[in-house]
């Protein structure tokens, strides 16, 4: 029987189509929200996927619009909200939920509500849900909604309705146009490169990934770290490029596979630590815009996105690419992707 998962992950440039074309046509909630008294900070709150996404999603959104954002996990909202919220902020709560129906998630929205009077956004792909009724303001990504347990194309169509709101807000006419380029670039990745994520995934010789990036890349390398384990099974970390070398390296063999989400604003820096990695034996593939001809000997694998696109449209065209991987070394493992080990679509609690 076909996967869904793997049909959600090579169709999800459909899913980017919709949510253009949702903003096009004035995307529910997007004006009340562009508009909205300016908040001095903009929360990002999700679980699992959905806090990595938070993560990519403050980032890039503090860096074009100049509006402080940052993200938190959902329990600590409600657990730390000491360590979150000053008493003199002017704050904005962005819960982020695939389904909508995560009882932390739906716990985080309704502490900002009731114990601190910050107004909500929720950003889902399920218009019917707890969340999205309960929030003050909803940005539903419709056609992302998935039947798989894990993540996939709802990270990235929901990660490109936080970059077009952050582009509305600060009128970057620049990365509006840039932005509506991702679904035909989206859908040459995934024909372009799977050969190459199947080799990555499914090399004998690997049973160790580490997934670095900058910046939002960082949040999309946790990412890539959660599929592989959710998907796969596979003993995967994320850092941030340049910690690596702060003590995480020590465990690295040549068994290791280190993925570079490299983006132009760290490519110097980044390029610098894949010689390192090289040298000590590890297997390296690296995602980026193009790698210069005299450095592409330190790549195993190399997927060059070739996309002309800024680093903070960029973003979404790298997920594919891992999701893939997660998929295809999935297989490789007689693993059923669709059905991941003691994982279930939502987690509800009690
Ligand atoms: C969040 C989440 C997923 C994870 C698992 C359980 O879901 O933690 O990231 O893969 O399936 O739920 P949501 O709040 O975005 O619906």
């Amino acid at each position: 029987m076909a996967s869904v998962t793997e049909k959600e992950i090579k169709e999800q440039y459909l899913a980017w189509e919709a949510v253009l074309r949702d903003f096009q046509n004035g995307f529910e909630g997007i004006g009340n929200v562009v508009n909205e008294p300016d908040s001095s900070e903009f929360v990002f709150i999700g679980c699992g996927t959905s806090f990595y996404l938070a993560l990519s999603a403050a980032s890039v959104f503090q860096a074009v619009t100049g509006k402080r954002a940052r993200a938190v996990t959902a329990s600590d909202v409600f657990l730390y909200s000491d360590t979150l919220f000053s008493k003199s902020g002017n704050f904005l709560g962005i819960p982020i939920s695939r389904s909508g129906e995560t009882t932390e998630t739906i716990w985080a929205a309704r502490y900002l509500k009731d114990k601190l009077d910050i107004p909500t956004l929720a950003l889902s792909c399920n218009s019917d849900s707890k969340l999205a009724g309960f929030c003050d303001h909803k940005l539903i990504a419709e056609k992302a909604a998935e039947k798989s347990v894990v993540m996939t194309k709802s990270f990235t169509s929901m990660l490109l309705i936080v970059q077009l709101l952050a582009a509305a807000k600060s009128k970057n006419k620049q990365l509006l146009s840039e932005l509506s380029r991702l679904p035909a670039q989206g859908k040459a990745v995934i024909e372009n490169f799977e050969n190459i994520a199947k080799k990555a995934a499914q090399n004998q010789n690997v049973d160790h990934l580490v997934f670095l990036g900058q910046g939002p890349y960082y949040g999309l390398a946790s990412e890539a770290m959660l599929k592989m384990r959710e998907m796969s099974l596979t003993f995967s970390e994320a850092y941030h490029s340049m910690e690596y070398r702060h003590g995480p390296i020590s465990t690295l063999n040549e068994k290791t596979l280190a993925v570079f989400l490299m983006s132009e604003s760290s490519k110097a820096q980044e390029i610098k630590l894949l010689k390192e990695v090289k040298k000590l034996g590890a297997k390296t593939l690296v995602i980026c815009e193009n790698l210069p001809s005299s450095e592409k000997s330190s790549a195993d694998y190399l997927v060059a996105l070739e996309s002309s696109l800024s680093d903070y449209a960029r973003l979404i065209l790298y997920m594919p690419v891992i999701q893939m991987m997660g998929y295809y070394r999935a297989i490789h493992k007689e693993i059923n992707p669709d059905n991941p080990r003691h994982l279930t679509q939502v987690v509800v609690l009690d």
